[in-house]
C-alpha cells in the first residue's frame, strides 16, 4: 500500500508508533539493557561471566602479578574457601575427579638441560598450561632457569664416575637396593593410600595428621626429588601428575608453618629447580603466601600456627604456655623464604626472614646461647633450654646453609654460625667416661646428659660447615663431626635391631642407650645416615658405607612390612611391635641421604646444592660471570 505524505502528519513505524513513542521504547530498552547487564555483577561467583565480558582487562597477567610482587598475596582460597574439603575443586576450577588421568609427558629428563629460552617456554607452556588452574598459573618471574643450570658447576646427575676405592659392582648393587627401597615405599603408598599425607602399613590406608592444614600428598610432595633422583620416572610421573592435579590449595585448618615450609615448600622448589616445570614454582609461591599471615606478630617473630581460613595465627599450645615460638621453626625458613622470593619477584618473603635474623641477631643471648623458645610479643628469650637437638636443631643448620647457598657472600649468617659453635662446645659439649664425645641439652646451666636422635644431623653439619672455619679450627671441626657421628652410630650399635633409640644418655654406666621405654623408639628418622652421607662426602673413609649399610639391613629385617616401611617401638627388642607409620621424611630424607652415601660425590654436588632440614635440594646463588649473584 502506498503511504501518501500529509502535511502534519507523522507516520507510525510498523508497529504502529510515532516518534515520541519509539524515543521512550529506545529509552525502556535501553535502561533494561543496562540493569541486566549491571545485574551479572550481582550474581554470585560471576567471574566466569566477567571474563567472557571484560576478557582484554581481567586476564591481563601483569595485573595479578603486580598486585603479587606489591604484597598483597591474597589469593582467592585465601579470601574464603568456600570447601574446606581438599579433594574438592577451587571456585572457577574444573572439578578434576571428572578427568581421566592422563598419563602422559614422556621423556621427563629432557627438561632437566632446556637448551633455550624457547625450548624453556615451550615446555613451560605445553607442560604447565594443561596442568595449571586459571588463579594458578599467573605468576610472571623474571627468573632465568637456562642461566640458573648454566652456571651450575656439575650436571645435576653428577657423571657416574664413583672414585671410591670399593669395587663398583658392590656400590652399585647398594644403590640399586636403596632404589628398590624407594620404589617399595611409593608403590604400597600409591597403592593403599594416594593423596593422603601418609601410608599406615599395617592397616594399608591413609592418614592425614593435623600438620598441614587440610593440605594432602605430604608423602607426594616429600617423594618428588628423590624419585627424580634415582630416576624412578614412571614413579616420579605419577607424582607430578598427582601435584598437576590433585594437590590443591584451597584448604582451611590450621597448619604448622614450620612443616608445610619444610616438606611441602621445600620439596616444590627443588623439583621445580631439578626440572623447570613451571606447576611446582607456581604452587610453591602460592603456599607460601598462605604461610605470611603466621608473621603479622608485634615483631615479626612468626607463630608456629597459622590458620589458613581467617588468616589468624597462634603458638603451640604446649610451647611455654602457648606464648613461645620454637627456635628450630622461626630460625628453618630463611633457605626456602629466599628462594620464594628469587622465584616470584616478591619480596615480602626475603623480608619476613630478614627481620627474623635481625632479631637473633641483636638480641643478648645468654653464653652466646641461643635459647628454644622466644616471645614474638616482646621479643625476649621464654625459657633458657638449650638444645641441638629438637627444638633447635635446624635453626644452627640454616645459618651455615645460609652462608653456602649465598655463594659465600652471606657473612652475617657464617659468623653467627661459628659463634653460636663455639658456644655450643663451651657449655653442651661432654666426652663421657667410655670416651663418647655428645652434645647435652643445657637448662639455665645445669646439663642433660643425652642426645635425642634428632641432635645427631649435627656430626654432618659441623662437618659441611668445618672447611670455611678459622683455619686453626678446621682440623678440630672435621675430628668433631667424625667423633659426635661415631657417638651416634654407638647409639644404633648398642640396640638389639642395630637402630638408634629417640634419644640416648650418656648416665650411671650405661652410655648411649635410652634409659626409658618412652624413648626406645626408632620413626625411621635419617639424621643419623644424613651425617655418614656428609662424612662420607668429606673423608671417603669406607667406614661411613659400611654403617650406613648396617642401617640399609635393618631397615630390611625389622622395619619392612608387607605394604610398605613403618617405624618400630622398641629398637631393643628383635621382634618387631611396628607403629604403623610411614613417615614422609623416610622417602624425602632417609632413603635419599643413604642413596646419595652410596652415589658418587658429584651426585646433588655440594658445590651446588644445599639440602633444606627436609633433604630438598636447593642450589647455590652462583653469581654470573658479571659477578651478580642467582638469587
Ligand atoms: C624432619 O622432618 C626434618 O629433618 C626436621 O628438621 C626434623 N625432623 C624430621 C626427621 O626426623
Amino acid at each position: 500500500m502506498l503511504m501518501r505524505k500529509v502535511p502534519g502528519f507523522v507516520p507510525a513505524s510498523p508497529w504502529g508508533l510515532r516518534l515520541p513513542q519509539k524515543f521512550l521504547f529506545l529509552l525502556f530498552l535501553s535502561g533494561l539493557f543496562t540493569l541486566c547487564f549491571g545485574a551479572l555483577f550481582l550474581l554470585p561467583n560471576s567471574s566466569r561471566l566477567k571474563r567472557l565480558f571484560l576478557a582484554p582487562r581481567t586476564q591481563q597477567p601483569g595485573l595479578e602479578a603486580v598486585a603479587q610482587v606489591a604484597g598483597h598475596p591474597l589469593t582467592r582460597e585465601q579470601e574464603s574457601p568456600p570447601n574446606p574439603a581438599p579433594a574438592a575443586p577451587a571456585p572457577g576450577e574444573d572439578d578434576p575427579r571428572s578427568q581421566a588421568s592422563p598419563r602422559r609427558r614422556k621423556g621427563w629428563l629432557r627438561r632437566t638441560r632446556p637448551t633455550g629460552p624457547r625450548e624453556e617456554a615451550t615446555a613451560a607452556r605445553g607442560s604447565s598450561a594443561t596442568a595449571l588452574r586459571p588463579q594458578e598459573g599467573s605468576i610472571s618471574s623474571s627468573f632465568d632457569f637456562n642461566a640458573f643450570r648454566s652456571r651450575l658447576r656439575h650436571p645435576v646427575l653428577g657423571t657416574r664416575a664413583d672414585k671410591s676405592k670399593e669395587p663398583q659392582s658392590l656400590v652399585q648393587s647398594q644403590r640399586e637396593k636403596i632404589k628398590e627401597m624407594m620404589q617399595f615405599a611409593w608403590q604400597s603408598y600409591k597403592r593403599y593410600a594416594m593423596g593422603k599425607n601418609e601410608l599406615r602399613p599395617l592397616t594399608r590406608d591413609g592418614y592425614e595428621g593435623n600438620m598441614f592444614g587440610g593440605l594432602s600428598g605430604a608423602t607426594v610432595i616429600d617423594s618428588l626429588d628423590t624419585l627424580y633422583l634415582m630416576e624412578l620416572k614412571e614413579e616420579f610421573q605419577e607424582a607430578k601428575a598427582w601435584v598437576e592435579e590433585s594437590f590443591h590449595l584451597n584448604v582451611s585448618g590450621e597448619a604448622s608453618l614450620f612443616e608445610v615450609n619444610i616438606r611441602y615448600i621445600g620439596g616444590l622448589l627443588s623439583a621445580f629447580y631439578l626440572t623447570g616445570e613451571e606447576v611446582f614454582r607456581i604452587k610453591a609461591i602460592k603456599l607460601g603466601e598462605k604461610l605470611l599471615p603466621a608473621f603479622d606478630t608485634p615483631t615479626g617473630i612468626p607463630k608456629g600456627v597459622v590458620n589458613f581460613k581467617s588468616g589468624s595465627n597462634r603458638s603451640w599450645g604446649w610451647a611455654v604456655a602457648g606464648g613461645s615460638s620454637i627456635l628450630a621453626e622461626f630460625g628453618s625458613l630463611h633457605l626456602e623464604f629466599l628462594h620464594l622470593t628469587q622465584l616470584s619477584g616478591n619480596q615480602v618473603f626475603a623480608e619476613k626472614v630478614r627481620n627474623i635474623r635481625k632479631v637473633l641477631r641483636d638480641i643478648d643471648k645468654p653464653f652466646g646461647l641461643y635459647p628454644n623458645f622466644l616471645s614474638p610479643v616482646s621479643g625476649n628469650w621464654m625459657q633458657h633450654h638449650v638444645s641441638v637437638g629438637g627444638l633447635g636443631d635446624s635453626f644452627y643448620e640454616y645459618l651455615i646453609k645460609s652462608w653456602l647457598m649465598s655463594a659465600k657472600t652471606d657473612m652475617e649468617a657464617k659468623d653467627m654460625y661459628y659463634e653460636a659453635l663455639e658456644a655450643i662446645e663451651t657449655h653442651l659439649l661432654n666426652v663421657s667416661p667410655g670416651g663418647l664425645t655428645y652434645i647435652a641439652e643445657w637448662r639455665g646451666g645445669i646439663l642433660d646428659h643425652k642426645m635425642g636422635h634428632l641432635a645427631c644431623f649435627s656430626g654432618g653439619m659441623i662437618a659441611l660447615g668445618a672447611e670455611d672455619a678459622k683455619e686453626e679450627k678446621r682440623a678440630h671441626y672435621r675430628e668433631l663431626a667424625a667423633q659426635i657421628t661415631k657417638t651416634c652410630h654407638e647409639s644404633y650399635a648398642r640396640s638389639d635391631t642395630k637402630l638408634g633409640p629417640e634419644a640416648f644418655w650418656f648416665n650411671s654406666g650405661r652410655e648411649a642407650v635410652a634409659t626409658q621405654t618412652s624413648e626406645s623408639y626408632y620413626i625411621l628418622r635419617p639424621e643419623v645416615v644424613e651425617s655418614y652421607m656428609y662424612l662420607w662426602r668429606q673423608t671417603h673413609d669406607p667406614i661411613y658405607r659400611e654403617w650406613g649399610w648396617e642401617v640399609v639391613m635393618a631397615l630390611e629385617k625389622y622395619c619392612r612390612t608387607e605394604a610398605g616401611f613403618s617405624g618400630i617401638q622398641d629398637v631393643y627388642s628383635k621382634v618387631p611391635d611396628h607403629d604403623n607409620k610411614q613417615q614422609t621424611f623416610f622417602l624425602a630424607e632417609t632413603l635419599k641421604y643413604l642413596y646419595l652415601l652410596f652415589s658418587e660425590d658429584d651426585m646433588l654436588s655440594l658445590e651446588d646444592w644445599v639440602f633444606n632440614t627436609e633433604a630438598h635440594p636447593l642450589p647455590v646463588s652462583h653469581p654470573d660471570s658479571s659477578g651478580r649473584g642467582g638469587a
